[in-house]
C-alpha cells in the first residue's frame, strides 16, 4: 500500500473506530455539518494578512496585505461581530490559531520579559499555557501560583492574597484544565486593582457554557480579557478567541498581527462563523444539558461505588466529572482499559498528587460537551457509568463491554443543537 492510500485508510479507519467509541475528552467536541463543510472551503488555500481597522455599520473593516480577501474580509466582520454579540463582550479578535495562542497573545499584549503571571498549579488543574513550562515561559514571565482549595476545588482566595500582593503579577490568569466550580472572578478582581494586574480568564474549557448563560459569565463579573479555543464545550472548529474590554483592544490586535501570527486560518473562522451562528441558536439548550448530564453522570457513578469528588457541592457545574481511581489502579490504568473498551477519557493530576504522578495520576477526567451534542441524556448518563463501573470496579474484560459500547453507540450518530443536515456525526466525507 502507498502511503498516499495508507492515509486514507487510516483516515477511514478513525471515523469508523470513533463512530463505534464513547468520546468523554473534556477538551474535546465533534463539529455540525456545517462547520466542517466551511473548513474544507477554499478559504483553506488563502492568505488575509492585515490590520484590523474600525467598524462601518457595527462591522469591521480590513487594511489587507494582499488582494483577494473581498469574501473573506465579510466572513470575518461575521465572526467578530458574532463573538462580540453572544459573549456581550466590546471587542473580539479571531486571529489566534489556538487557545495557548491566545493566551501567548495577550501575554505579549500585557506583559514583558521578566513580569510575573499568576495561575492555578497543573496539580491543581491549570493549564500548561499558564506556567513558566509554556507559553508564559517562552515571553520569559515568572509565575506565582494561587493557593488551592482541595475541598472546594476552587481558589482559596484570602489564602492567595497575601501572596499576590507580595509578588505583584502583571498577570492575573483564571480559569483552568480541571474546572468543576465558577472561579472568584469578583474577588480575584479586587486584588487585581489592589496590585495593578490585569484579570485574564481562559474560558477554554467553559466557552460554550458561558454562550449559553450557564457556569459564569467572566466579563461581566469583571475579566479584564477572556482568551479561549473554540472547540471544547463551544462546539467550534479548532482555534483561539480573545474577548475584552475596549481599553486592551488595539495592544491585543497588533499582538495578535503583525505580532505573533501572520497568516490566520481562514477556513477556521469561516467554521467559527458557523458554530457562533449555531450556538446564538441552540447554546441555552446545549449549555443546560451538558450540565444536566455531567450531574447525572457524577451522581450515577457515586452511586455505582466511584470515588467522585465534591459530593457535597453536588459533584459539578461544568461539563467535567472528576474521580479519584487511585484505589481501582490509578488513572493510566483506568484510561487504558475504558480505551480497550472503546471509551475515550483521559488520566488526570489531582490537587493533592505530585508532579512525578503525571505517568499514573490518582484521577480520570471526564467530560460530557461530545455525548451531549450527539443528543445522549441523564439516561445515557447511567448507562456510561454502568459501563464505567463494568471495566473498573467489576474488572470485567474491557472486549466484552466494546461489543455493547458499539451496541449502544448505534444510536448516536448524528450532531443536535444545530442546523439541520443529513450528514452524520462520524461520517467520512469523501472528495476523491
Ligand atoms: N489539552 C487541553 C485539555 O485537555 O484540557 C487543554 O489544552
Amino acid at each position: 500500500m502507498s502511503y498516499f492510500d495508507e492515509l486514507f485508510d487510516l483516515i477511514e479507519k478513525q471515523h469508523e473506530w470513533r463512530s463505534k467509541c464513547i468520546n468523554l475528552i473534556a477538551s474535546e467536541n465533534v463539529t455540525s455539518p456545517a462547520v466542517r463543510e466551511a473548513i474544507v472551503s477554499d478559504f483553506s488555500h488563502r492568505y488575509a494578512e492585515g490590520l484590523l481597522g474600525g467598524k462601518t455599520n457595527g462591522f469591521r473593516v480590513f487594511d489587507r496585505f494582499y488582494q483577494g480577501t473581498k469574501y473573506f474580509d465579510r466572513v470575518e466582520a461575521l465572526a467578530i461581530k458574532l463573538a462580540e454579540d453572544l459573549f456581550k463582550a466590546e471587542h473580539a479578535n479571531v486571529v489566534p490559531i489556538s487557545g495557548a495562542m491566545a493566551n501567548l497573545t495577550v501575554y505579549s499584549a500585557l506583559a514583558k520579559h521578566g513580569d510575573k503571571i499568576s495561575g492555578l498549579s497543573v496539580q491543581a488543574g491549570g493549564h500548561i499555557s499558564h506556567t513558566h513550562v509554556s507559553c508564559a515561559g517562552v515571553i520569559g514571565l515568572r509565575d506565582v501560583s494561587y493557593v488551592f482549595d482541595n475541598e472546594e476545588m476552587n481558589i482559596d482566595v484570602d489564602g492567595s492574597r497575601k501572596n499576590l500582593v507580595k509578588e505583584k503579577p502583571k498577570i492575573m490568569m483564571l480559569g483552568a484544565s480541571l474546572l468543576l466550580f465558577p472561579h472568584p472572578v469578583r474577588e480575584m478582581k479586587k486584588i487585581a486593582d489592589e496590585i495593578g494586574s490585569t484579570l485574564v480568564y481562559d474560558a477554554a474549557h467553559v466557552l460554550g457554557l458561558f454562550a449559553g448563560g450557564r457556569f459564569q459569565d467572566p466579563l461581566q463579573e469583571g475579566a479584564d480579557v477572556v482568551t479561549s479555543s473554540t472547540h471544547k464545550s463551544f462546539p467550534g472548529p479548532q482555534g483561539g478567541l480573545i474577548l475584552c474590554r475596549n481599553e486592551f483592544a488595539e495592544r491585543v490586535d497588533n499582538a495578535a498581527f503583525p505580532g505573533l501570527t501572520s497568516n490566520h486560518h481562514l477556513h477556521h473562522v469561516a467554521g467559527l462563523v458557523v458554530a457562533l451562528a449555531e450556538m446564538q441558536k441552540f447554546s441555552g439548550e446545549y449549555a443546560e444539558q451538558i450540565v444536566k448530564n455531567a450531574k447525572a453522570l457524577a451522581q450515577s457513578m457515586h452511586e455505582l461505588g466511584f470515588n467522585v469528588l465534591c459530593e457535597k457541592k453536588g459533584f459539578t457545574e461544568s461539563h467535567q466529572v472528576v474521580v479519584d481511581v487511585s484505589g481501582v489502579g490509578g488513572g493510566d490504568k483506568v484510561a487504558n482499559d475504558c480505551e480497550k473498551a472503546n471509551i475515550i477519557l483521559n488520566k488526570n493530576l489531582l490537587p493533592w498528587d505530585t508532579l512525578k504522578m503525571t505517568g499514573n495520576p490518582s484521577g480520570i477526567r471526564i467530560g460530557v460537551p461530545e455525548v451531549t451534542h450527539i443528543g445522549m441524556k441523564e439516561s445515557e448518563m447511567e448507562e456510561i457509568s454502568e459501563f464505567l463501573k463494568r471495566i473498573t470496579l467489576d474488572r470485567e474484560n474491557p472486549t466484552k463491554v466494546k461489543a455493547d459500547v458499539i451496541e449502544f453507540m448505534k444510536d448516536y450518530n448524528k450532531v443536535h443543537y444545530c442546523f439541520e443536515s443529513h450528514v452524520g456525526a462520524y461520517e467520512y466525507i469523501r472528495f476523491k
